[in-house]
């Protein structure tokens, strides 16, 4: 080794030594970014964009998922970043969503409200439920079909977008409404629950098929509801509180 090469690889062993605190200081920075702040991904549909026709069109249910529902993702994970937010998931950060900014809200509605949406229907679904969750129902409402007239009735008269829920709160079931994205399990809205049941009724769920026609979109949704997921739903969350 002649005096420049030995000059110039001390140099290289001078820059390792620095580089390799510095590698090592942002692989843990990695490891505690990649466990600290949650990066959400678009769900599949559980079904093909045409498999709830005739009741939600094709195009309607394409252009709902991959955009306006990537959408909202991308930009909840743009905003989770931004703000540097620490949770095990959507949501925990929703539960405590007064502590952010309005794009979490509403982009974090956004992701969490249409993730339950799209399991609420089936193109298998339709009819009434059974067992432990009718009973709630019958116990809460009178009868199923004094709920589905009020649960209707809820999604129809929403003034703007917005979505029409069942909860349980305390126990009990409730049908509740919220403007926007906002989602019953957030701490911001009046009527705090474990939502079971949604249905959109933003212009972008049903505008292409029904135009301004709501009402009719709201009852033909009843045909593809999935009873089965939110009676499963049901059992699950009857003793969570929030
Ligand atoms: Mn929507």
């Amino acid at each position: 080794m002649n005096k420049r090469s030995f000059i110039k690889s001390g140099i290289l062993g001078i820059g390792a030594m620095f580089a390799a605190p510095v590698l090592a200081k942002n692989s843990v920075f990695g490891v505690f970014k990649k466990s600290g702040t949650p990066e959400f991904k678009l769900p599949d549909l559980p079904y093909a964009y045409n498999a709830l026709e005739p009741y939600i069109d094709e195009q309607t249910m394409t252009l709902h998922h991959s955009k306006h529902h990537a959408g909202y993702t991308q930009k909840f994970n743009a905003a989770v970043k931004a703000e540097g937010i620490q949770a095990k998931n959507a949501r925990e950060i929703l539960m405590n969503v007064s502590k952010y900014s309005e794009a979490v809200r509403n982009n974090g509605g956004g992701y969490f409200n249409h993730k339950l949406y799209w399991n609420v229907m089936s193109p298998n679904g339709g009819g009434t439920p059974g067992g432990d969750l009718l009973d709630a129902i019958n116990g809460n409402f009178g009868s199923f079909d004094n709920f589905k007239e009020k649960y209707s009735t809820a999604a129809k008269t929403i003034f703007g977008s917005g979505w029409a829920w069942l909860i349980i709160q305390n126990g009990k079931l409730k049908i509740t409404t919220t403007p926007n994205q906002d989602s019953p399990l957030m701490d911001i809205v009046d009527e705090r629950g474990i939502p079971i049941m949604c249905i959109d009724v933003w212009e972008h769920a049903y505008y292409l098929k029904y135009q301004n026609r709501r009402a009719e979109y709201v009852d033909a949704f009843w045909n593809i509801v999935n009873w089965n997921f939110i009676s499963e739903k049901f059992t699950k969350k009857i003793n969570e509180v929030i």
